[in-house]
């Protein structure tokens, strides 16, 4: 098969899109093709690198004179710039808002008849799709693609029913790295964190948005340490982490919740986990679900969004109304305490992460939409 020059437009920040936009570029690099990454930084997990992988930068010169400066402009002229001078066969846009528009706009600048697919990630729809004066700009990102997907059935019916797309949605869902995602062996990753061999490790992974609900997770933490000696990882950081500390200094657990920040090594410390826990209000899938069972933790995570895509409760973990404390506290001290039930979940959770979010697979279905659309 004809290789492909592949522009991908995606957040290099902290969060599954960047995740997944750049382990697709990894794993299309791998198979041959040439990637081609615009974004404004280094995308955080693109530590592999790959004589396959190119990053051209977004700046914006002279942004002084603005009181807001144009990134969108900025990153639409760039793709404009790369469509031509590396002669992309496609661009493969990470999130409708901007890079959807900036794209049609890059297109339109380089006069290119470029195809272009769009992946919806989950709040480019489900709260900017609540915001009337973004929605028709969304529905414009979407409707100027060629192609459109979303990481879960559940964005797609959000997104029919928000944005009222003139587009058809495909569903193709998120996936891992099987190399890097394994049950392994903790080392002294435990000790060094100052937890004690006996003490259950529950974690929590995020960008500690207010759409993670992690007031809900700490307050259900305060609960379960009070039957069952444990420490909560926080990992991870973002806007809410002074009121979470705050929260935590209420509750007076402190010394059972430790913060690590940022970490990229996730399969480690999921690797001295017992036990996920994800609250989420809003969850378009929920990719920490699955990095999660593929190293053999159980989930107990809220009934929202994409998540039941990923969990089946009662089979590889277990699945809470968003705001029933009480029921995630039941759920996770049965999780923790019921051994073989535990060991089945991991079982399932195992085979759930080989069969149905397979990387090969995954990647296999972005190809043939790559080659539906690449100038011929
Ligand atoms: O969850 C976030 O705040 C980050 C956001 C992102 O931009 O990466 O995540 C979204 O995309 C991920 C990858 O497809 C999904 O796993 C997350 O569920 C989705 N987040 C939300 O829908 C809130």
């Amino acid at each position: 098969m004809e290789k492909l020059k592949i522009g991908v437009i995606c957040y290099p920040s902290l969060g599954g899109s960047g995740v997944v936009a750049t382990e697709l570029g990894l794993m299309m690099a791998k198979r041959g093709h040439e990637l081609h990454y615009i974004t404004s930084s280094v995308p955080f997990r693109l530590l592999e690198r790959h004589e396959n992988i190119h990053f051209h930068e977004v700046t914006i010169e002279g942004y002084a004179v603005f009181k807001y400066p144009p990134y969108d402009i900025a990153l639409a002229n760039q793709i404009a710039r790369v469509i031509i001078e590396e002669e992309l066969d496609l661009l493969h846009v990470h999130y409708a808002m901007p890079h959807a528009v900036s794209a049609a706009l890059g297109k339109d600048m380089a006069e290119s008849d470029i195809g272009v697919i769009t992946t919806l990630h989950g709040t480019d729809v489900t709260i900017l799709g609540y915001n009337e004066s973004l929605r028709n700009t969304v529905r414009y990102g979407i409707n100027k693609s060629d192609i459109v997907t979303a990481v879960s059935h559940s964005l797609k019916e959000d997104t029919l029913e928000l944005i009222e797309p003139d587009k058809e949605i495909r569903v193709i869902y998120n996936f891992i790295d099987e190399k890097t995602y394994v049950p392994s062996d903790p080392g002294t990753l435990k000790a060094d964190l100052g937890i004690r061999e006996d003490e259950k490790v529950l974690i929590h992974i995020s960008n500690f948005r207010a759409v993670k609900n992690i007031p809900d997770v700490v307050k259900s933490f305060e609960q379960i340490r009070r039957k069952i000696d444990a420490k909560l990882l926080l990992v991870g950081e973002g806007p809410e982490m002074d009121n979470i500390r705050r929260i935590i200094h209420e509750l007076g657990i402190e010394n059972d919740v430790i913060f690590t920040g940022k970490r990229n090594d996730m399969a480690e410390l999921l690797a001295i986990s017992d036990m996920m826990f994800h609250l989420s209000e809003q969850e378009a899938f929920g990719l920490v679900l699955l990095e999660a069972m593929a190293c053999g933790v159980p989930s107990v995570a809220t009934i929202r969004g994409g998540i039941p895509e990923v969990i089946t409760d009662g089979e590889n973990g277990f699945l809470v109304e968003l705001g029933d404390i009480e029921k995630a506290v039941e759920r996770a001290v049965e999780l923790l305490e019921n051994d073989e039930l535990r060991r089945m979940f991991i079982e399932n959770g195992l085979q759930t992460a080989r069969e149905k979010f397979h990387s090969t697979k995954i990647v296999d279905e972005y190809e043939q939409l790559y080659y539906e659309v690449a100038r011929k």
